[in-house]
């Protein structure tokens, strides 16, 4: 990661760096004063990097409660007319689409920049949604930088093109652009500092004889990009132009796959590479197209150029043969790579691929030693012993459980559904007019309470809904990264109860005899409960104590009275223990704990059925 000092340093310089760190240096190279964004992979680095940048320069930056706000944030900033940015994770932005659809037809100020970061292969997420899908829609210019270097250079052009054209754009970047890290050129900021100021006129109230009117002045803004597109330097062509057999159109990371494959196939084909995606940059496409017999698409997920790009050939009556994922030689799912593209190719050019064959072989090999490991709760993680007691009062087949998006996602032992942030109370509360012979739990996350529950926990209460809602408050935004969030200076109990809720209990989650009775008194009771379980994330508690010294106090289990029964490894999954590699005077194995990883949680010599676990005296 690239330090603080290196960020922030107002020179040039040749910086390693995530793609992310770079997308953050590239809006504060070009004076971005105002940057507000909810975390979520593949995008949190950036706003990471903003947030810690903020207070050095002087620029405002904020993790704000959820997309939504953070995009009507950056927003208001733009009308204003100051530089402004926000970043999102793709399913961030269908939570800020609100907002978002209806600021284009205001159109922007000061330079206006969403960066929206994808997820091919669902690394981090629900889904896979494409959000050039979600750009078009919205009639946003959308630009896929192909490299973290791009990256940045993308962004800065982002801010001068929407104030150009005032239009706001989106810049959609994929895991690998975001997490790769590159030997990044920065260069000194560019001075562009306003004060913020209101223009009173109506263009900025989205009345419906306004957003009537506005409409077309925004279609005519997209033509003007379009007309403009050809000399932006956007497009590129590379390559053996004359050749005519083959042309390959591409963008973001595709590009950079298609690269490695033509070097491993060691052929040379001509290629357009787009780096704005909308509007399309027709001209040149016409002309890349026109002659060529067979085009190839190359890129992820959905075949977003390949259907857009066929049907304006199809206007030009260009006719080539389109291999794509219409004709399979793609998935429409998952990440690419340079052997899925080499492999793609082949089926249009012939050849064969075995040079890749030899690098995967050696992958293969590792294996071997390399055991694979699902995600799984830190150890001593509270969420863990959450489950745990709620799976003693409740077996999974004799309760619904809706569960969230957070840490507790991992849940192994009662999870029945995940939808999206906030839908737990969503679903539970659905799940009370159609199940009537089982309790019904919702858990949620504090942040995410924060983010889309409390609108949900409206709903139950304002609806009567007979359900349980856990909320697993262990006072940070811990799966992305253990960002800040409300939950620091807002009370939640409080919350609840001026919601209306009646029964509202907190809990420390390690005290299994408080969680057991508060479990059985919350399902006597008639309407919603909320249940919170705080105690702060134990991951992040541990490493405090690490930081400043603090003693950790670990648990220890006694060899001779161990039975190897596998409660504390198999069933409570806790990765701090293991199997010992000897046996005891009794030729048994036994569990080990490793005092390098407990967290001193104590939970495993509550659940001990023989009591051979107890706390390390010194
Ligand atoms: C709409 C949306 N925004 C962001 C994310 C990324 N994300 C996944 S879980 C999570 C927050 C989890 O925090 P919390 O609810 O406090 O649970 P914890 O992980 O701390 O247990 C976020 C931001 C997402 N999946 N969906």
């Amino acid at each position: 990661m690239a330090k603080l000092e290196e960020l922030v340093a107002n020179e040039d310089n040749r910086v390693l760096c995530l793609g992310n760190e770079a997308i953050a240096r590239g809006a504060i190279e070009a004076g971005v004063q105002v940057f507000a964004a909810y975390p979520g992979t593949p995008s949190s680095e950036i706003s990471e990097a903003m947030n810690a940048a903020a207070p050095k320069l002087g620029f405002y930056a904020e993790w704000s409660t959820n997309e939504k706000v953070a995009m009507e944030t950056a927003i208001a900033a733009s009308i204003s007319g100051v530089r402004a940015m926000t970043a999102c994770k793709h399913v961030g932005l269908n939570v800020a689409a609100d907002a978002f659809y209806s600021f284009m037809y205001m159109g922007c100020k000061g330079g206006f920049v969403t960066v929206v970061g994808d997820d091919p292969h669902c690394f981090s997420s629900q889904n896979e949604q494409d959000s050039r899908w979600l750009g078009v829609s919205a009639q946003f210019p959308i630009i896929e930088p192909s490299n973290p270097q791009e990256a940045k250079e993308y962004v800065k052009r982002a801010f001068d093109v929407s104030e150009q054209f005032e239009m706001p754009m989106l810049l959609r970047t994929t895991t690998r652009v975001s997490h790769a890290r590159a030997d990044i050129q920065f260069n000194k900021f560019e001075s562009n500092y306003r004060i913020g100021e209101l223009e009173k006129t109506n263009r900025f109230a989205c009345l419906p004889a306004l957003a009537r009117a506005n409409h077309p002045k925004l279609l005519a803004r997209m033509e003007k990009i379009k007309e403009w597109l050809p000399s932006s330097g956007f497009s590129i062509i590379e390559g053996p132009i004359d050749i005519i057999d083959y042309g390959i159109i591409t963008s973001g990371i595709s590009y950079s796959y298609v690269k490695d494959a033509l070097k491993i196939l060691d052929k040379e084909l001509p290629i357009l590479k787009l780096g704005m995606v909308s509007p399309l940059d027709e001209r040149t496409i016409l002309e890349f197209a026109k002659d060529k017999k067979n085009i190839i698409f190359i890129e992820e997920v959905d075949p977003y150029l390949e259907d857009r790009i066929s049907a304006l050939l199809i206007q030009n009556e260009i006719i080539p043969k389109i291999h794509g994922k219409s004709s399979g030689i793609t998935k429409r799912y998952h990440e690419l790579n340079a052997r899925l593209v080499s492999e793609a190719l082949v089926k249009v050019i012939g050849g064969t691929v075995s040079s890749v064959k030899e690098i995967e072989k050696s992958v293969e090999d590792t294996k071997d030693f390399v055991p694979f490991r699902p995600p799984l709760f830190c150890a001593g993680c509270q969420h863990r012993a959450a489950f745990w007691e709620l799976s003693k009062v409740v077996r999974k087949d004799k309760g619904i459980f809706a569960s969230d998006i957070g840490c507790y996602s991992l849940d192994p032992w009662v999870t029945d559904t995940i939808l999206c942030m906030g839908g737990g109370i969503g679903l539970a509360n659905g799940f009370t007019r159609v199940i009537k012979d089982k309790p019904i739990f919702a858990y949620i996350g504090d942040s995410t309470f924060f983010h889309t529950g409390m609108p949900a926990l409206a709903n139950a209460v304002y609806n009567k809904a007979n359900i349980n809602i856990l909320v697993l408050d262990n006072r940070m935004t811990a799966m992305t990264g253990f960002q800040p969030n409300p939950t620091e200076v807002i009370d939640i109990a409080e919350v609840a109860k001026s919601m209306g809720v009646e029964y509202v209990v907190e809990f420390d989650p390690y005290d299994f005899e408080k969680g057991k009775k508060t479990f059985e008194d919350a399902l006597k009771h008639e309407g919603p409960t909320v249940i919170i379980m705080r105690k702060i994330c134990a991951n992040e508690d541990w490493r405090r104590k690490r930081r400043i010294g603090e003693k950790i106090e670990v648990f220890h289990i006694d060899p001779e009275v161990c039975i190897a029964c596998g409660t504390c490894i198999v069933q409570y999954q806790c990765p701090a223990i293991r199997w010992s590699l000897d046996t005891n005077s009794k030729g048994k194995k036994y569990s080990v704990i490793d005092p390098t990883m407990c967290t001193g949680c104590s939970v495993c010599s509550q659940i001990c059925p023989v009591e051979a676990i107890s706390k390390v005296d010194e």
